[in-house]
């Protein structure tokens, strides 16, 4: 119980310390509420921290979750977003337009879509592809036509920052907000204002969320209340409140907090690991997100810089916590850092094992449509080449282990059966890379032949 209470006393001196902090740079500081509410439930229940982290190790395994993991298939999840304002102001009260983007933004960064150009070399291998598609609700939970979004003038009480997690009002129409639909069939995604009565001076709660293992298989935690929540100055792409109040910038204009948010609704901890002491950060190499791919990192990124200058162009290497005999740098790409949207571009392949498991065994109800895309594997190389991204805006990564004992022929057909690209790569080459920009917008068929070994694998250029 000790700890438990120092926990909660730690949370209050971190909140603290990041206003200061703030005020200090007089510049807008953005935070998540995702931790302080795993807290307050790791509190109530001992060994649900013990049980997170055990089943992320179990998510990630190669094989264990075969069963259930397949890197070919998209899952569509169908959302509703319950739009809270307390003013109707364009602000507030964010226009269809504008919720649309945000959806649009979450389908670019689930499915690799998003411009990693800028993502450092040594993690371009770490790159994962969720294939996980987002589409407003089309019919609402009594078989209504619908625009899967809801409004409300809200009253919502004087709660701010965590005193919104306490009472979550903006879920519950009783008490000023928005009942949920169907926790377990729509993705419900709640937006409102989480800092009210603040101009922001002491940095801003962006939004939480809560991992499925609050609610599944037992609910320890009301299921009406599942579904992340993100402060409406934070929703959508480039809304009103980003262009008249942080200068249209991309610092928050592209919609990563809600991926953030959604990160933490399928499983994923952040980056640096939830860490016991988030005052000094003591434990923060020891204790960590249970990624491996992911670099151990001390504290979040954001700390490291100041704003508005801050372009991603401080490297850190804070833990030496080697991965595959590397001690990489801090991946401040990583959507589940605290960083800024036009820093992020990356989850990784095991966060993305960890998020499609979780969504398959707790949240499949949400799954309204599946297709195949892209690699067609063949079965006897049993899913030991990947290439990715599909569909790809020219450069394509191919990733193998396919035990070639002989030089792998690559050869790039077009639709009309033409070579329009050959490569010889050493057997032992697991990551390369092929160049297919400035080619015709159309399907491509890589095939890979040496030793007696032929596979082809299909791939869309946009
Ligand atoms: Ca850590
Ligand atoms: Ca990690
Ligand atoms: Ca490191
Ligand atoms: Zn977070």
């Amino acid at each position: 119980m000790k700890r438990i209470f120092t926990l909660r006393l730690s949370f209050i001196i971190v909140f603290c310390s990041m206003i200061q902090f703030v005020n200090a740079q007089k510049v807008v500081q953005k935070t998540c509420g995702f931790e302080h509410a795993y807290f307050q439930l790791s509190d109530q229940h001992p060994d649900f921290d013990a049980k997170n982290r055990l089943e992320i190790q179990e998510d990630i395994k190669e094989n264990v979750a075969g069963r259930l993991y397949d890197d070919t298939t998209t899952y569509v999840v169908r959302v509703v977003v319950h739009m809270i304002y307390l003013a109707d102001t364009k602000y507030q009260n964010i226009p269809d337009d504008i919720i649309a983007s945000q959806i649009d933004a979450m389908n670019r960064d689930f499915n690799l879509l998003n411009d990693y150009s800028s993502l450092r070399p040594e993690f371009v291998q770490f790159l994962g592809n969720a294939r996980i598609q987002f589409k407003l609700a089309d019919t609402d939970p009594n078989g209504n036509p619908t625009t899967g979004i809801e409004r409300k003038k809200g009253e919502l009480g004087t709660a701010n920052g965590w005193g919104i997690l306490t009472g979550e009002n903006h879920k519950q129409s009783a008490k000023g907000g928005l009942d949920a639909w169907n926790t377990a069939k729509y993705l419900n995604i709640w937006v409102c204002d989480l800092n009210y009565g603040t101009d922001g001076s002491e940095g801003y709660l962006g939004g939480y969320a809560y991992f499925p293992s609050y609610f599944y298989p037992l609910p320890l935690f009301p299921r009406v209340l599942d579904g992340p929540t993100v402060d409406y100055r934070f929703f959508g792409q480039h809304n009103w409140f980003n262009q008249d109040s942080l200068g249209n910038s991309n610092r928050y204009g592209m919609g990563r907090t809600t991926v953030h948010e959604l990160g933490h609704y399928l499983g994923l901890f952040h980056a640096w690991g939830n860490v016991l002491d988030p005052v000094n950060y003591s434990t923060g190499c020891v204790e960590d997100d249970e990624i491996k791919d992911t670099p151990n990192s001390k504290k979040p990124y954001a700390v490291y810089y100041v704003e508005p200058r801050n372009v991603c162009d401080t490297i850190v290497n804070s833990c030496n916590t080697q991965y595959n005999g590397v001690d990489y740098d801090d991946m401040f790409e990583n959507y589940m850092d605290y960083s800024t949207d036009s820093c992020y571009s990356i989850f990784t392949q095991q966060q993305v094992k960890r998020m499609r498991n979780q969504l398959l065994k707790y949240r499949s109800g949400l799954i309204v449509d599946r297709f195949v895309t892209g690699i067609d594997h063949v079965t006897s190389l049993n899913n030991k080449i990947d290439v990715f991204p599909n569909p790809t805006n020219g450069r394509v990564f191919v990733k193998q282990n396919a035990g070639f004992i002989s030089d792998i022929q690559v050869r790039v057909f077009n639709v009309f059966g033409e070579v329009v690209l050959e490569k010889v790569v050493p057997a032992n080459q697991t990551n390369f890379e092929l160049d297919l920009s400035g080619m015709a917008k159309s399907v491509y068929l890589i095939n890979f032949s040496a030793n007696g070994v032929n596979t082809t694998e299909k791939i869309m250029l946009q």
